[in-house]
């Protein structure tokens, strides 16, 4: 899943994507490189980040969502409406980081449009017993909240959501565990690219990124562990770095 955030303050790219031009030629790039998919999105979640109005959120995304005849579209929103939009223009997945939570309209929207969902964890004051457990319980009620709501779960994707209220630590503990996320029986989508945990863990106290280089070595060893999605800024690095895995694995 190739990333494309149309936004002025995204963690590593906020700004460069915020000219419709620009975010289409992007997308269409990520498509070449290999992603199977581009993930569009309005709004920042980096911590502190700056809440946006429903309308700039529809201004950033859908002229570009509008032009991307023909390529695979994930909306990252918790919106509705915004994701509404997306889905009438074709969109195929909604990617809401808040699993269903954020509006109360969400659930419905994925159930009646027969859109695909990635549930993704993240609570803003966790105190975990064990992070893993924690992570896999809430996903595993948020699957069975999306399933009563009348969505697929065939169309349904789980996300430990990396970087949302969890330590460097906590981070790696996630990937190192997935199989126990893995078991729950959907999809695995690992979002590890170019995060903070990766330029702490090189050293760098203070880092507010991670390097290309730890990025791969993160998505290659969720790939191992069960992955399914890799979430990416560095399309083409990441499908050569998981097509050796993949031919090593066999
Ligand atoms: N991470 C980010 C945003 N959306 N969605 C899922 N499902 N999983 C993730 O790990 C995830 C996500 C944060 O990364 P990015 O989009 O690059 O930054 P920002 O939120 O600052 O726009």
């Amino acid at each position: 899943m190739g990333i494309v955030n149309v936004t002025p303050d995204s963690f590593s790219d906020g700004g460069v994507y915020l000219d419709p031009d620009r975010a289409v030629a992007a997308a269409h790039r990520l498509i070449e490189e290999g992603a199977a998919i581009v993930d569009v999105g309005g709004e920042s979640t980096r911590p502190g980040h700056e809440p946006v109005p429903l309308d700039d959120e529809l201004r950033r995304v859908l002229p570009v969502i509008e032009r991307l005849d023909g390529v695979p579209v994930s909306i990252d929103t918790s919106k509705a409406e915004v994701a509404r939009r997306a889905l009438e223009l074709g969109a195929e997945l909604v990617n809401d980081v808040t699993a269903l939570r954020g509006d109360a309209g969400m659930a419905g929207l994925v159930a009646t449009s027969r859109a695909w969902v990635c549930l993704m964890h993240w609570e803003r004051e966790p105190a975990y017993a064990d992070v893993v457990s924690d992570v896999a319980a809430f996903l595993e009620e948020r699957l069975r909240f999306a399933v009563d709501a009348g969505i697929d779960e065939e169309h349904i994707v789980l996300d430990p959501g990396i970087g949302f209220g969890k330590t460097v630590q906590q981070n790696f503990e996630l990937v190192r565990r997935l199989p126990e996320l893995v078991s729950l029986g959907r999809p695995v989508l690992v979002g590890f690219s170019r995060k903070s945990s990766l330029g702490r863990i090189l050293g760098d106290e203070k880092a507010k990124t991670g390097p290309l280089s730890a990025s791969l070595a993160a998505a290659v060893v969720a790939y191992e562990r069960g992955a399914t999605i890799l979430r990416a800024h560095d399309v083409r690095a990441h499908v050569e770095a998981l097509t050796v895995a993949a031919a090593v694995s066999g």
